[in-house]
């Protein structure tokens, strides 16, 4: 909570600002090296208030040496995503500067541009090597010269709270803490924000030697990578600004790399690792997959992500022997399954992601590609049973389809293309209305009509199996489209009238639902069609199919 609280206010401070609280905060401060964005994110979720970009680190992960074998403007790439990536400061290792006081004023210019809060310049040599190899041979720059650098950086800078952090290398290479210390105070008369003072020692002798003739005029910055040991409250007694954790997120995960890939390796499988290691999914909200998902929402045209459910839980009453071992979506039409055939005009409709509610006879379903939402309530439920199990998992607009219909492809077609939150198709042709049968009849607020400035969608007014056919204006095909609101307002419903009364929705049907909707003053359209489907509830359907011709 504290952590979120924290990102959160930062989020709304200038990040130079944030570095320059810290630089001189009252209390010991801790910046944390990262070499990428998805580090960069990593140490802002953990706490950290602000974040080192290495140049060994960077030049690493990279498998390069830390001899400016990058190029700045390569470095600068990365880290574009390392600021993207996180909402607290980084202060780049900006090694020597990447040249001569020149080059110090673009860099400076290009890091204001890609909101990176400081920099920190050494005083060796272009092109440097890491202070850790060798660095008694390393020679340092002139004082006069790297003194130009600092000055020509502050005046570059257009923000007046970007930090420029002067490091000094004199014990490094091997100097003594008067060397340190004239070079340390000329860089703090050039205008250095805050001096990093480095050594190479496994104790702290150097450093607390130079803080304890420092004068305070400007924060004292350091990287105890070798002299680790010393206990932290020791460093902030010294007086010690800000301290820099320098490599230890490249050095962990070059540890965990080489652990993972050995096991690997030797094992040949990847049964022994899948528990030491985050899921995928861990990387994705990392990414932050998720607000992915929502954008994808509000700016994709709609149709392209639809997904579609189908329900198919029940066994159908009058089909004899035929369903004793499946449910009668697995009946053959056309020589393949109802629901096959469904699948198929969906799949030729770009619809790809289908989920069917399955309960009597649910291992005959043997479809590959589908998502299967099982509904063990099936004999004792309605069908909106089975609708509220499909709309658990509704993630943006979805088409709904009973799993008895067949319907030609236009059909579908003409669906997907309708406007509208609710949207159902609705058959004029009554074509099947000879038969006995009661069929889900809906009173509209206009009839079809053909008129070329009719409009395309008509409000529903009712809709149950008792309308008189004289005042029916259409059959409900069974299928329906939401939109991503749509999706959202039908979900919520149902959790409203289920906690309601349990009862009656656990046994009601669809179309009492609808009502119930329409009432509420929820916008539900029809979408005429005409014929060019069929509703199979019967034997007789079924035989009928079979010797349907085809035309
Ligand atoms: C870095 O992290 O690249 C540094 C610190 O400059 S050190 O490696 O200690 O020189
Ligand atoms: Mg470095």
């Amino acid at each position: 909570m504290v952590i979120e609280a924290f990102i959160k206010r930062n989020q709304t401070m200038k990040k130079t600002k944030q570095l320059r609280n810290l630089l001189h905060s009252k209390n010991i401060e801790f910046i944390m090296e990262a070499h990428n964005g998805i580090s960069a994110k990593i140490v802002e979720e953990t706490g950290f208030k602000g974040i080192w970009g290495s140049g060994l680190a960077i030049s690493a992960s990279m498998g390069v040496r830390d001899n400016n074998e990058m190029s700045w403007t390569q470095v600068l790439d990365i880290l574009e995503f390392m600021s993207e990536a996180s909402s607290i400061p980084i202060l780049l290792d900006g090694d020597t500067g990447y040249g001569n006081f020149n080059s110090v004023r673009r860099l400076i210019k290009k890091l204001e541009a890609i909101d990176v809060a400081g920099v920190c310049l050494e005083d060796k040599i272009f092109p440097k090597t890491n202070s850790f190899i060798g660095g008694e041979r390393q020679p340092l720059a002139d004082i006069d010269e790297f003194c130009g650098k600092i000055k020509a950086g502050k005046d570059a800078q257009k923000d007046d709270d970007f930090s420029i952090v002067a490091r000094v290398e004199a014990f490094i290479a091997g100097w003594g803490l008067t060397e340190a210390l004239k070079r340390a105070n000329a860089y703090a008369d050039a205008g250095a924000d805050a001096i990093l003072i480095h050594s190479k020692l496994s104790d702290p002798t150097d450093i607390f030697q130079f803080l304890k003739h420092w004068d305070n005029r400007k924060p004292i910055v350091i990287v105890p990578t070798k002299y680790y040991k010393t206990p932290t409250a020791e460093l902030a007694e010294a007086g010690t600004s800000m301290v820099i954790w320098a490599n230890h997120t490249m050095r962990s995960a070059i540890t965990a790399m080489q652990e993972s890939t050995k096991q690997i390796f030797t094992e040949q499988s990847l049964i022994g690792i899948e528990p030491k290691v985050v899921s995928v999914n861990e990387i994705f909200r990392l990414q932050n997959a998720e607000e992915y998902k929502t954008a994808e929402q509000s700016y994709l045209p709609q149709d392209r992500n639809i997904s579609a459910f189908i329900l198919a839980a029940t066994k159908g009453d009058d089909f004899g022997s035929l369903t004793n071992n499946k449910p009668k979506c697995m009946l053959e039409a056309f020589g393949k399954s109802i629901l096959e055939n469904q699948i198929e005009t969906m799949n030729e409709c770009k619809i790809r992601q289908i989920s069917v509610v399955v309960g009597y006879k649910k291992e005959a379903v043997a479809i590959p590609n589908i998502t299967k939402i099982e509904n063990e309530q099936y004999d004792k439920s309605g069908i909106l049973y089975s609708y509220y199990l499909a709309s658990k998992q509704f993630n943006g607009p979805c088409i709904l389809s009973f799993g008895d219909i067949l319907f030609k492809q236009h059909i579908l077609r003409t669906l997907l293309e309708a406007e509208g939150d609710i949207v159902l198709v609705i058959d004029t042709s009554w074509w099947q209305g000879d038969k006995d049968r009661k069929i889900d009849a809906v009173i509209c607020s206009a009839p079809s009509s053909s008129s070329y400035r009719s409009k395309s969608h008509t409000p529903i007014l009712q809709i149950d199996t008792s309308i008189a056919k004289a005042d029916a204006h259409g059959e409900w095909v069974g299928m329906m489209k939401f939109s991503s609101l749509g999706a959202e307002l039908f979900r919520k419903e149902l959790e409203i009238w289920r906690n309601e009364d349990e009862e009656a929705f656990v046994t009601s049907d669809i179309n009492s639902f609808i009502n119930r909707l329409i009432k509420k003053g929820l916008p539900i359209t029809a979408r005429y069609v005409h014929g060019h489907w069929l509703n199979i509830n019967s034997l007789e359907d079924i035989y009928q199919i079979s010797n349907m011709p085809q035309q």
